[in-house]
């Protein structure tokens, strides 16, 4: 596999500015080296463009909706040519609303190939807000629900077909912040949510392997790792940190296991903020995990 880096350095969708910053961090950390060291191909595209943020409060329950738009545009269009080209794209947030045009970019491909899409969602959010539900107005809240078909028209249509893909092909992990609204619609929906209390209850590799259950040699994995998925005590370099996530032990086990499957074919690493990490560790811990994600293991176990 080839890997595309793709830098989308905005926070428009966010509450709290800082994740713009993101891909930045994840070169400085030594992201492509790294991968590079593992005997994978990395060609680093650089950062997409797009307009600066407005920083302006909601308008009818969205905030900054033409920037927001215009971001998504731009990343599945190089998402879209990435896996056309046939390679793997790695979006570098970023905020999490970018995975309006990532997934949808995603899915596109996957009609196009008669593939069946996997959505991994590593979240501590379910980001399943509508207009209607959002208590914040930033998009980042979102995504889930506008690739199920939930939003305006100018972000549920950015894949060409709306849905973009049913809540069947979601499973999201992590989860331990809903508000109250969106956790109607989630349950509504059907969603399959393994959230922390599933976590503490079945285990890492329990979790993993249901998440997992299914996939076979047609299923094209996507994996969408929102880094506030981690325990804020080791990775604190996000805008909405929240309590009470996988360890570090767990969040390598969860990484070894997508691996293990050898079907994850795109990725997006999100809503890292440098301006709120310390001495960019969080952005190492999270290089740490990719390069699980790619198959590093760091047992002695041999295969
Ligand atoms: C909150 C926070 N549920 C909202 N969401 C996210 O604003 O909708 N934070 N995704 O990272
Ligand atoms: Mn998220
Ligand atoms: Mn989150
Ligand atoms: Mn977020």
């Amino acid at each position: 596999q080839h890997i595309r880096l793709i830098g989308a350095p905005t926070d428009v969708g966010a509450g709290t500015r800082g994740a713009s910053m993101g891909p930045e961090a994840f070169r400085v950390a030594g992201l492509q080296p790294t991968l590079e060291g593992h005997g994978l191909r990395v060609t680093d595209r650089g950062n997409i463009n797009g307009p600066a943020n407005p920083w302006q409060a909601p308008v009818s329950g969205y905030r900054h909706l033409a920037e927001v738009a215009a971001w998504n545009h731009a990343v599945h269009k190089e998402v879209h040519a990435a896996l056309s080209e046939g390679e793997m794209p790695m979006l570098l947030g970023g905020d999490h609303c970018l995975a309006i045009g990532s997934i949808s970019a995603v899915a596109r491909h996957c009609r196009r190939l008669g593939k069946t899409l996997r959505v991994l969602w590593l979240d501590a959010h379910t980001d399943f807000n509508t207009d209607a539900l959002t208590p914040t107005g930033n998009t980042h809240g979102m995504p889930v629900a506008v690739l199920c078909g939930h939003g305006p028209a100018e972000l549920t249509g950015i894949g060409g077909v709306s849905p973009a893909l049913q809540p069947s092909a979601i499973r999201q992990i992590g989860i331990r912040s809903v508000d109250a609204g969106e956790k109607r619609f989630v349950r509504e929906s059907g969603l399959e949510v393994f959230d922390m209390r599933y976590i503490d209850e079945m285990g890492m590799r329990h979790t993993m392997e249901a998440a997992l259950a299914g996939i076979d040699d047609s299923t094209h994995l996507h994996v969408s790792f929102d880094v506030d998925f981690l325990d804020a005590s080791f990775a604190p370099g996000v805008g909405t940190a929240v309590k009470g996530g996988p360890t570090y032990r767990e969040a390598q086990l969860c990484m070894e296991m997508i691996a293990d499957t050898g079907r994850m074919a795109s990725l997006d690493v999100m809503e890292l903020n440098p301006a709120l990490d310390v001495r960019n560790a969080t952005a190492e811990v999270a290089l740490e995990l990719i390069e699980s994600l790619f198959g590093k293991s760091t047992l002695m176990r041999r295969s």
